[in-house]
């Protein structure tokens, strides 16, 4: 988005009193950050913003100022404008859609590769590492200042979604903004070891259980790792204790498509899908109504893990024969 356009979708936002900010479901640093951010500068112009999230604020994001804000319900009915936040669409909220389906106008403000065409006001640009560097582009455009506690956050957002600097999302222009983040004193190797390295042991051990049952298809063009219901069981785990164990399963040589599939519920899976060399995981993840980007995508399949890698695994080779 260019700047004109960032400022006009801006104006748009702010000519209004009352916002409800809504997170993803298994909120990421990306989208707690940037919702944060977003919602303390609405705030610091006067206006009243709440941040709604289904699922509790991991304990490694407890860190974010403000964290302790964000609500996950809210029997006050009426907002004037409901954004959704890092997704695009209130179904990805959960049980927060309610809220934005009634709110007087929606807005969303993402990245995500997608037809979505949601929100009466859409701040969106998919060729951006984070809804936080957005958010940097659109304050920057508008003149507003960003202060500390608020670069914590959309630093937050920029180390999650880029892996801690690593992926092919992070542009000169992502440094850039690191660089004036740091410049304020806000430390990215804090951010990392927060957001990264402060898994709880039963994470760390359900981790361990993902790496033991990796597997691949003969051609090796394809592999994956499960967590069953049972492994959460056995380990107290849920499945905001799986951030992250699907780039660990991806860190491997060889394979074009790596896939995490975890049944979070009896027959309810999740799958993230990753690949490296240009293949498209995000039309797979759409087959099955879910969604992300070219390189990194999830979607929720409600079978038995069996099955559901089946389906996925026909699905990836029906676009490698395309
Ligand atoms: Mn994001």
């Amino acid at each position: 988005m260019n700047p004109s356009k960032l400022k006009s979708s801006w104006e748009a936002l702010v000519a209004h009193k009352s916002f409800i900010l809504a997170c993803h479901v298994q909120p990421d640093g990306d989208c707690l950050g940037a919702a944060l951010a977003l919602a303390r500068t609405l705030r610091s112009l006067g206006k009243d913003a709440t941040v709604i999230s289904q699922d509790p604020v991991p304990d490694h994001y407890r860190f974010l100022p403000e964290s302790d804000t964000i609500v996950h319900t809210s029997d006050r009915r009426y907002f004037e404008v409901g954004v959704v936040v890092d997704c695009d669409q209130p179904s990805r909220t959960g049980t927060a859609a309610e809220l934005i389906n009634s709110a007087k106008i929606t807005a969303r403000i993402d990245h995500h590769l997608t037809k979505e065409n949601f929100g009466d006001i859409q701040i969106y640009e998919p060729n951006i590492s984070s809804t936080s560097e957005l958010i940097v582009e659109l304050f920057d455009a508008v003149g507003i200042e960003i202060d500390q506690a608020t670069a914590t956050m959309l630093m937050t957002g920029i180390v999650f979604d880029t892996g801690g600097f690593r992926y092919s999302n992070a542009t000169s222009r992502t440094f850039e903004i690191a660089s004036r983040f740091a410049a304020m004193g806000v430390s990215p190797s804090e951010i990392v070891r927060s957001v990264f390295e402060s898994r709880p042991l039963r994470a760390a051990k359900l981790l361990g259980r993902a790496l033991s049952s990796m597997q691949e298809t003969q051609d090796g063009k394809i592999v994956w790792a499960e967590l069953s219901n049972r492994d959460y069981i056995d380990l107290d785990a849920d499945d905001s204790c799986t951030e992250g164990i699907v780039n660990t399963v991806a860190a491997i040589k060889g394979p074009r498509v790596v896939m995490l599939l975890r049944e979070i519920e009896p027959g309810i899976v999740r799958a993230s899908l990753r690949s490296r060399d240009g293949f498209d995981v995000n039309k797979v993840a759409a087959a099955f109504g879910g969604g992300g980007h070219a390189a990194a995508s999830g979607c929720t399949i409600e079978d038995t893990l069996q099955q559901a890698r089946n389906k996925l695994i026909s699905e990836v080779r029906r676009w490698m024969e395309s």
